[in-house]
């Protein structure tokens, strides 16, 4: 036997052993092949450029009580987004490097997951919530969405969900950028128009979005073609930034804090914007969240579930958009 045989019978041996006797949390990384399959995912890793300005946020529709109205100018700086939002392969990768950062739905051991998604055995073993369809699913988290049962392994172009604030904020930061403001986020989604109501124009269309059809929550019709996640680019662009999945599929955390307009906020729990919409939610709000650019809600930032996940932003100088600079961030960072 020649010496490079030799050499590698042994390296093999080693890593057998090494496999076989890591602790089975550990060994997970290790076994599923995922890794040879995350760089067919890179284009969905895409940002991009935005020049920063002023827009008018929010809707003049008095009747909205989650503090849209009144509509209001604001400015934001410039700013480097994710045109999707993260997948499950992005976030894999980022566990792969820190592999000491568990998400607060693995520390918990629980996370809500709409009923439909779980099978009847795992059902069995979860506890309902005041709203029977979502469930506690006992060992739900972004590897195992669905519950035990279930993997990302198919997946991997899905949001990852069951990641709350904190998931998100670190997971941003370990890519050197952050989670977005809520004015930095409608900034992006209304793609440089102002004042309509959906990223595309004044009119919903079914084929821009991953939202809810039929009578909730009995009858998913899934006329859009998706009854629950979809693929981050299952849909095209949404608006003239060339942003995806802005509205539908997964509400997406912010750090900016919600607040309720008619209570004392001394007396509030802690709560974050989410933007965007989900899965369940409908284009003229008949069941759950009516989906618009402007659309709300506050969560807890402990709060988990399989319908909200986030993409990051990047703060960059105004001064980078003289002409010479921009053509250079066109090449590093986007498919302009
Ligand atoms: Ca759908």
């Amino acid at each position: 036997m020649d010496r490079l045989r030799w050499r590698n019978m042994c390296l093999n041996t080693v890593m057998f052993l090494v496999v076989l006797y890591l602790p089975s949390k550990s060994r997970s990384h290790l076994i599923t092949g995922i890794d040879e399959m995350i760089d067919a995912y890179e284009h969905l890793n895409l940002v991009r450029t935005i020049k920063g300005g002023k827009f008018k946020m929010g809707i003049n529709d008095p009747r909205s009580d989650s503090g849209e109205y009144p509509p209001y100018n604001i400015a934001v700086g410039s700013f480097i987004i994710d045109r999707f939002p993260v997948t499950n392969a992005r976030f894999w990768k980022f566990r792969q490097k820190r592999t000491r950062h568990f998400t607060g739905s693995e520390i918990r051991g629980w996370s809500w997951v709409f009923r439909d998604f779980v099978s009847n055995e795992t059902l069995g073993k979860s506890t309902p919530s005041r709203d029977p369809w979502w469930v506690a699913v006992h060992g739900a988290t972004w590897r195992k969405p669905e519950g035990p049962d279930s993997t990302i392994k198919h997946i991997l172009d899905r949001p990852v969900v069951h990641v709350n604030l904190n998931d998100a904020a670190t997971f941003c930061h370990n890519e050197g950028k952050r989670l977005p403001t809520e004015q930095e986020w409608e900034y992006a989604a209304r793609g440089g128009k102002d004042g309509l109501t959906f990223p595309w124009g004044e009119a919903y269309k079914r084929n821009r979005a991953n939202i809810w059809q039929g009578p909730f929550p009995h009858s998913n019709e899934h006329r859009d073609g998706w009854k629950g996640l979809s693929p981050v680019d299952a849909f095209g662009p949404q608006n003239d930034y060339g942003m995806h999945d802005v509205l539908g599929n997964v509400w997406e955390w912010t750090t900016t804090r919600y607040y309720e307009r008619l209570i004392d906020r001394r007396l509030q729990e802690e709560m974050y914007v989410v933007k965007g919409g989900s899965y369940i939610d409908t284009f003229d709000g008949q069941y759950n969240h009516a989906i618009r650019t402007a659309q709300r809600m506050g969560l807890n930032p402990e709060y988990t579930a399989h319908n909200v996940g986030f993409r990051c932003v990047l703060p960059i100088p105004d001064e980078k958009f003289k002409e010479k600079s921009l053509r250079k961030m066109r090449r590093t960072h986007d498919e302009l």
